[in-house]
C-alpha cells in the first residue's frame, strides 16, 4: 500500500502513525475515491466527511496527487457544494475528473436545490487542481434521486458516462464533454450481467468504468445477500454498452456502510482504491480513501482484494 501523508501531530497521536500505509489520506476524513492518471501522476480526487457527521455531510471535494504512490500532495478544495449555483449543501456526494485536449472535466453527485433529485454536474479548468468553475449552471444529467456517482471514459474518441443508484445508466458524451447525445439508457441489470442477489443484481452505485486490453470493465458497489454492508464486485464486456458479464467479488465488505472503487494502471502496476473508516474516529459518515495493489489474471479477472488496513 501506499505510504501516508503527514498527520498534524495535533489532530492525531503518533502511536496512530505505526502500521498506517493506509488510509493513504489521513488529514481529513476522505471519501468516494477518483484517480486520474495524467502526465505521469496519479491525481486523487475525492469527497470529504465532516468531522464527528452523524449522516452524509460533504461539504466539498478535494485532490492529491503522487508520481511514485509514497509521498503525496495535497491540492486542497477544488469544489465545494456552492460551487453550483444549483446545489443543496453538503451533498457534495461521488465525483470523477478527467482531461480532454488539455482540459479537465470534473463529474460530481449534487442534490438540487429545487428538491427535484440529485443530479450530475460538470465543471472544467484548464489544469487538474483547478481552477474548476460549474460549466453549465444546472446539471448535464437530472434532476433524479437515481442520478448519482458518475464514471467517465473515453474510448477512441468517443466519451461515456455512466452513472446511478440502484441502476447503472450511460449516455454518450459530445466531444465539447458538457453535452451528451442519444439520451441516458439503462442496462440490463440482472443476476448474470451485475451479480448475485435476492433482488435484480448485487450492483447498487459507485460505478468506475475502464477498458484494459480490449476488456471493458464496470467496477462497483455491490450487496450480496445478508451483508450489512456495501461489497465491491465486478463486470465485463466487450462493448461499452454491454451486454455485462458478471466477473466476482473484489472486495468483501467490512470497511464501513458503503464502498467505493477507482482502478488505474500506473507505472506497470494495478491499484484499487476504495474507503474505509479506519482512520481514529472513522465510521460510515466519516470515512478514509485507501489504495492497494492487486495483480490481474492472465485471463484479465479481478481477484478479491484485501484490504491491507479495515
Ligand atoms: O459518499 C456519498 C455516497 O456514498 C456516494 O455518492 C456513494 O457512492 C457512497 O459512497
Amino acid at each position: 500500500a501506499a505510504a501516508a501523508l503527514t498527520i498534524p501531530a495535533a489532530v492525531f497521536t503518533p502511536s496512530a502513525l505505526t502500521n498506517a500505509d493506509n488510509p493513504c489520506i489521513q488529514t481529513i476524513y476522505s471519501t468516494d475515491p477518483a484517480p486520474m492518471v495524467y502526465d505521469d501522476t496519479v491525481y486523487v480526487y475525492t469527497g470529504r466527511d465532516e468531522d464527528n457527521a452523524s449522516n452524509y455531510v460533504m461539504p466539498d471535494w478535494h485532490c492529491y496527487s503522487s508520481k511514485d504512490m509514497q509521498n503525496w500532495t495535497d491540492h486542497g478544495t477544488m469544489l465545494s457544494w456552492d460551487s453550483f449555483s444549483w446545489g443543496n449543501k453538503n451533498t457534495a456526494w461521488a465525483s470523477q475528473c478527467i482531461e480532454r485536449n488539455g482540459k479537465f472535466y470534473y463529474y460530481v453527485t449534487l442534490e438540487c436545490n429545487n428538491g427535484g433529485g440529485r443530479g450530475i454536474g460538470v465543471a472544467v479548468a484548464d489544469s487538474p487542481t483547478g481552477p474548476f468553475k460549474d460549466a453549465l449552471g444546472k446539471p448535464l444529467c437530472g434532476p433524479s434521486w437515481e442520478y448519482i456517482d458518475p464514471t467517465v471514459f473515453i474510448d477512441d474518441g468517443q466519451a461515456w458516462l455512466m452513472f446511478g443508484n440502484p441502476s447503472c445508466y450511460y449516455v454518450k458524451l459530445n466531444e465539447d464533454m458538457i453535452s451528451t447525445s442519444g439520451g441516458i439508457k439503462k442496462f440490463d441489470m440482472n443476476q448474470s450481467t451485475f451479480g448475485p442477489s435476492k433482488n435484480g443484481s448485487s450492483y447498487i452505485e459507485g460505478p468506475w468504468f475502464y477498458k484494459r486490453n480490449d476488456l471493458y470493465y464496470l467496477v462497483f458497489a455491490a450487496f450480496y445477500g445478508n451483508d450489512g454492508s456495501e461489497s465491491i464486485g465486478y463486470s465485463t464486456s466487450s462493448s461499452p454498452t454491454g451486454p455485462w458479464k458478471y466477473g466476482g467479488q473484489v472486495m468483501k465488505a467490512g470497511g464501513c456502510y458503503t464502498n467505493h472503487p477507482g482502478v488505474i494502471d500506473f507505472k506497470g502496476h494495478s491499484y484499487l482504491f476504495y474507503h474505509d473508516a479506519s482512520l481514529p474516529g472513522g465510521g460510515s459518515f466519516t470515512r478514509s480513501v485507501c489504495v492497494d495493489e492487486f495483480n490481474y489474471g492472465s485471463d484479465g479477472s479481478i481477484p478479491t482484494i484485501s484490504p491491507s488496513k479495515t
